[in-house]
């Protein structure tokens, strides 16, 4: 009861001082509450990480780390961060924890910058494979900095190690990547390790998707294998939007002072004065993540994401890799032609379905026209949601994809816009979507999301 006074009043001070942004923010909620939020990298923190997130921690300034601080009047900012530090080292099993980053791509830009200098030899998964822009694709300064020998995955979705050990001995590259966006699969730790261990190089592993995964015990844990540990806060972990940088024994065997490089990248290399208030929200989610709830929900998110799999399969759709093993499925969309991830993506928003178009393995198309479309299942598991209402979703999203592959991608750009422009007419239309988007609303109101906030 507490914690809804505070919240109202925090909300009433909002509505009062600008009406424009309580409105926007009114709708958002709205919009998380009576849709099925399935972007695989989202999530709902707790009222609580919202509260830290949200608190007067957002007006100190404390460049520096715990005790070596540039500005005075840290005593209680110090307090916090080491309780951020502590929780993560425990939880990961880590030595050295940074948890500065304001996100996930700085905190990987860092890393490369602690640990390679600029020209050197880097290694990551293709992006197009289900790779992230921050391992070294063409477009990313990682890609322009760094001499980047991406692997890709085999035609069945699995990571190619045979490849990457191939990489490995004709390139020597000084850093190898383990860690995706859109793979579905449990990462090769082990294996990567090896091949890291006979070339010399580090292997660091971005576990953004899969960290509080790891921390509830379904994915095996990278820490024995690799020398550092990248991840974001927000996506499984639940915390709030930032991202930590964790040095493992193995990693501060190799080098003594990786642990100081990397600090030193954060600050002062790429960053001012850390985000107080989300060290904050992210030391609460770290306690979150502790407890034995938490492993339940982990457990939860993956037995909800095989049983999707499975009603999509059920419903004549096709996965990449034709499962998962994770909270993420990729649907390959080409068995009705290809480039169509754009238009599953707008005809599932249209029945209250979020999620994001994407490329798949060798897809045919391109990154802006996709053949395929990903999704998951940690958002839907935080409302409560099981396996039965995994199996009408799954059958709903099938539905929606039947409706949708008709529309086919002009090769012409010109003709493309105006078709595009079109379709986007006329899906809101759809009677079949429609009727999903009122079945989907039912199914939301029985799983109230902050039941708490009243606006
Ligand atoms: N945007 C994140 C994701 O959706 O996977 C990666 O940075």
């Amino acid at each position: 009861m507490e914690v809804e006074s505070v919240r109202m009043e925090w909300l009433h001070e909002l509505k009062r001082a600008d009406p424009e942004i309580y409105d926007l923010i009114k709708k958002e909620l709205e919009r998380q509450r009576t849709g099925l939020e399935m972007i695989p990298s989202e999530n709902f923190t707790s009222l609580a990480v919202m509260q830290a997130s949200g608190s007067i921690l957002t007006n100190k300034y404390s460049e520096g780390y715990p005790g070596k601080r540039y500005y005075g009047g840290n005593q209680f900012i110090d307090m916090v961060e080491r309780a951020a530090i502590e929780r993560a080292k425990k939880l990961f099993g880590v030595v050295h924890v940074n948890v500065q980053p304001y996100s996930g791509s700085p905190a990987n830009l860092a890393v490369l910058l602690a640990l390679c200098k600029p020209g050197d030899t880097i290694s990551g998964m293709n992006l197009t494979d289900g790779g992230h822009l921050t391992h070294g694709w063409k477009t990313s300064e990682t890609g322009m900095l760094f001499n980047s020998v991406p692997y890709h995955v085999k035609p069945d979705g699995y990571i190619d190690i045979d490849e990457v050990r191939k990489i490995a001995a004709e390139h020597k590259p000084r850093m190898i990547w383990v860690g995706a966006t859109a793979y579905t699969r449990e990462f090769p730790f082990e294996e990567l390790s090896k091949i890291a261990d006979e070339c010399g190089a580090y292997l660091v592993a971005d576990v953004a998707h899969i960290s509080g995964l790891i921390a509830g015990g379904v994915h095996k844990s990278p820490t024995p294998y690799v020398h550092v540990i990248t991840t974001t806060t927000h996506k499984t972990l639940r915390g709030p939007r930032g991202a930590m940088i964790m040095v493992t024994e193995k990693g501060m065997q190799k080098d003594p002072e990786l642990a100081d490089k990397i600090d030193r990248t954060i600050f002062p290399g790429l960053q001012g004065g850390p985000h107080d208030h989300t060290t904050a929200g992210i030391a609460i989610a770290l306690l979150e993540a502790s407890r034995p709830e938490f492993k339940t929900y982990a457990q939860q998110v993956v037995k909800n994401a095989r049983a999707l799999a499975e009603a999509l399969k059920a419903n004549g759709i096709k996965l990449v890799t034709d499962g998962t093993d994770n909270h993420m499925i990729l649907v390959d969309l080409t068995p009705f032609g290809k480039g169509k991830g754009v238009f599953v993506q707008d005809a599932l928003d249209v029945a209250g379905i979020t999620l994001n178009k994407n490329t798949i393995p060798h897809d045919p198309a391109s990154p802006f026209y996709p053949s395929g479309v990903r999704m998951g299942t940690p958002a839907l598991t935080t409302r409560g949601m099981k396996e039965p209402e995994m199996h009408i979703i799954g059958k709903w999203i099938a539905e929606v994809i039947n409706e949708a592959k008709g529309y086919e991608l002009p090769e012409d750009k010109e003709t493309r816009q105006e078709y595009l422009k079109k379709f986007k007419a006329e899906i809101p239309e759809n009677r079949k979507l429609v009727a999903i988007r009122q079945q989907v609303a039912e199914l939301c109101s029985r799983f109230p999301l902050y039941p708490e906030v009243s606006l």
